[in-house]
């Protein structure tokens, strides 16, 4: 399903969510009163339950997790996303987002989800598989920070269950992982197309053999709601994406607050070298410094693993 900004169908949407005769509903949307009947039996085929009064005319009493149209709703408020995408399974949203701007695409499921370095995501039914495709004008050096502010912006909308971030771009929930990001860049430099990937595991069940590093929100919210998720994430995208590049200070500040990474004994290695010591900080290029009997060095990518525990 494809929902341009704009769309009559969430005009529409939103009067039937509040209440209101075929009459009205068509009035306000602009549209006729038997497009508005037939938009009615289509929310009902995807599982919406709206109930028909003769008197009240229509009023939505269910909507099925994930339900599309509230999360086309939250996703079409990022500043510049112009069209979202939800689909019931596709091979990868970042593969997807890559070809499409200024939109964000969403999957129930994913045959190959992708991690980083040509890692696999497990992207069974019940997640929040996300990509966020945006024309940008920024220099390819800032895409890390994009990255962090990706993170943040998962972090904020898990803090009900305490999430924190492990640099560069995990998100843990009781010190395991609950979500990951991937940042990819398309283009040229400063011309270009900024696709921001972001994995949740909510009502999926995490495979066994990533059980003891992984956790999927189920296991501490019984009834944590996927469109929920989704949508408090693309409230924090909008809210930090509209303070960036700016309040990028502001930004840099909470991640450290937020973060599980600084002041932990890591082992970091990038192409095949590695840096072991204690991680004191992140600097405003997002990358991260580590302190060893070597001296100082700062990381910008690579994989991070704890040591002292
Ligand atoms: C990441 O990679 O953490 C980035 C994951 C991004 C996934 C999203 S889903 C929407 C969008 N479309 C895509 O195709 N991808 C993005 P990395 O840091 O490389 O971590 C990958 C590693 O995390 C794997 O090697 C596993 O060890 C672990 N892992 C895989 N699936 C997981 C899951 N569902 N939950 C927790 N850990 C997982």
């Amino acid at each position: 399903m494809k929902v341009e900004r704009g769309d009559r169908r969430l005009l529409m949407f939103q009067e039937i969510e509040k209440g209101g005769s075929g009459e009205e509903i068509a009035e306000k949307a602009g549209v006729s009163r038997t497009a508005v009947w037939k938009f009615v039996r289509r929310l009902e085929e995807l599982g919406y339950e709206v109930e028909v009064d003769r008197k009240s005319g229509y009023r939505l009493v269910s909507s099925p997790d994930p339900s599309p149209f509230h999360m086309a709703l939250a996703a079409l408020k990022i500043p510049g996303v112009e069209r979202y995408y939800h689909f019931d399974e596709v091979d990868s949203t970042n593969r997807f987002a890559k070809e499409v701007s200024n939109a964000v695409v969403f999957s129930e499921s994913q045959s190959s989800g992708r991690g980083r370095l040509g890692r696999r995501w497990e992207s069974e039914r019940g997640g929040v598989y996300m990509s966020l495709s945006l024309n940008m004008t920024i220099p390819v050096s800032e895409i890390p920070k994009v990255t962090l502010l990706s993170g943040l912006a998962v972090c904020r909308a898990l803090e009900d269950y305490g999430a924190r971030i492990k640099w560069p771009n995990d998100v843990l929930v009781g010190g395991k992982k609950v979500s990951g990001i991937l940042s990819e860049f398309v283009g040229e430099e400063m011309a270009a197309k900024v696709v921001v990937g972001i994995g949740v595991n909510v009502r999926n069940r995490v495979p066994d053999a990533l059980r003891d590093r992984a956790i999927s929100l189920h296991e501490v919210d019984e009834n944590v709601r996927i469109t929920e998720i989704f949508t408090r994430i693309c409230e924090q995208l909008s809210n930090l994406l509209s303070a960036f590049p700016q309040k990028w200070g502001e930004i840099l500040e909470e991640w450290k607050r937020l973060s599980d990474t600084i002041g932990r004994e890591v082992r970091v290695s990038l192409y095949g070298e590695e840096v072991v010591g204690k991680a004191v900080d992140v600097d405003a290029d997002g990358g991260l410094i580590v302190v060893s009997g070597e001296g100082r060095r700062k990381v910008i990518s690579g994989e991070c693993f704890y040591t002292n525990y």
